[in-house]
């Protein structure tokens, strides 16, 4: 028998409460903004693979690329007992770090989607037997409560996903993950670099149109969640380079001026011609940023590597 334990740390409608909440009070500001969270339904999920795959899409081959490299690298530096992984959605990355870490007792993925995680740890455990998985179904900007495993932990944060919160939510984030690290832990963050800005619009705006169904998913989960009547097709996609926060901006734009009802929230949201809803912010790093964001959360960069063509990097940090 495989030890499997599920840990729900969020009441079962917390996922409906918050985007309710979210919804009312980012489409009734201005300008409109949504958080990214709530393009990961079931088919947003499905698309964001499907991105994964995207010739324009590098990040995720270039983590790739670094994983397979430093697997060993990291395993030695950590020798880890319990790997953490917040975020961990299908988990496929982390087969690198699970391979390479010899005296991995406890895997604790940390993710809200509950079918995420079940059908991770179910492929794991079956080349896995011995491994403890401990799954915990927590939004990870949250303070987490870990469950009991032995030291030394490592905690990773793949993917580039810490780009999508703001830098103040950074800052509290990685407070937070500090909080969590004993003496002798570490945390391994990948994040996405600033480059060339038509590599970086591409990235987010790719020529099959997959971004911009991903992006406009977040209408097809409204309408389906909270009753709304978003015409998908008089929206379009946009992919924007912030030079001066330097992150990409994804925003949906409104081609005509239209009036969605949103039902379970009894509103209507008036939208001019050319009015744009913010849906998502994908920072780009430096190390330099990366080393001092660390150092405010009180967290030492040990290792900082990345592809070959310098494109994405993976840092390694103590406490
Ligand atoms: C999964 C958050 C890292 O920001 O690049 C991909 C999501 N958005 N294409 C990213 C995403 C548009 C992705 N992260």
């Amino acid at each position: 028998m495989s030890p499997f334990q599920l840990t729900r740390t969020l009441p079962e409608d917390a996922t409906g409460a918050a985007l309710r909440t979210d919804v009312l009070r980012g489409l009734t500001r201005t300008p409109k903004e949504l958080p990214p969270k709530w393009f990961y339904d079931a088919r947003g999920s499905e698309l964001f693979e499907e991105i994964t795959r995207l010739p324009e899409y590098y990040p995720t081959r270039a983590e790739r690329e670094i994983l397979v490299a430093r697997a060993a690298q990291i395993a030695a530096a950590t020798d880890a007992r319990t790997l953490v992984e917040l975020g961990s959605g299908s988990s496929e990355k982390t087969r690198y770090l699970l391979d390479a870490l010899d005296g991995l007792h406890s895997y604790v993925p940390v993710d809200v989607s509950e079918s995420a995680l079940t059908g991770a740890a179910r492929s794991l455990l079956a080349e896995r037997p011995d491994l403890h998985v401990h799954a915990l179904i927590a939004d990870f900007t949250r303070v987490l409560a870990l469950p009991e495993t032995p030291g030394p932990r490592l905690v990773a944060f793949l993917g580039g996903t810490i780009g999508n919160l703001l830098p103040a939510e950074r800052a509290a984030f990685l407070k937070s993950v500090r909080a969590l690290l004993a003496p002798g832990d570490a945390l391994l963050v990948g994040t996405d670099l600033v480059k060339d800005e038509r590599v970086l619009v591409a990235a987010y705006d790719d020529a099959a149109g997959v971004t911009a169904e991903f992006n406009k998913n977040v209408l097809a989960v409204m309408n389906r969640e909270l009753g709304a009547d978003f015409p998908a097709d008089r929206f379009e996609h946009v992919a924007v380079w912030n030079a001066r926060e330097e992150w990409i901006e994804m925003r949906l734009r409104a081609r005509e001026a239209v009036s969605v009802k949103i039902r379970e929230l009894d509103l209507v949201v008036p939208f001019e011609a050319g009015e744009e809803i913010r849906t998502e912010v994908s920072a780009k790093f430096r190390q330099e940023g990366v080393r001092s964001e660390l150092a405010d959360a009180g967290m030492k960069l040990v290792e900082w590597w990345t592809d070959a063509e310098g494109r994405f990097a993976l840092s390694l940090s103590t406490a």
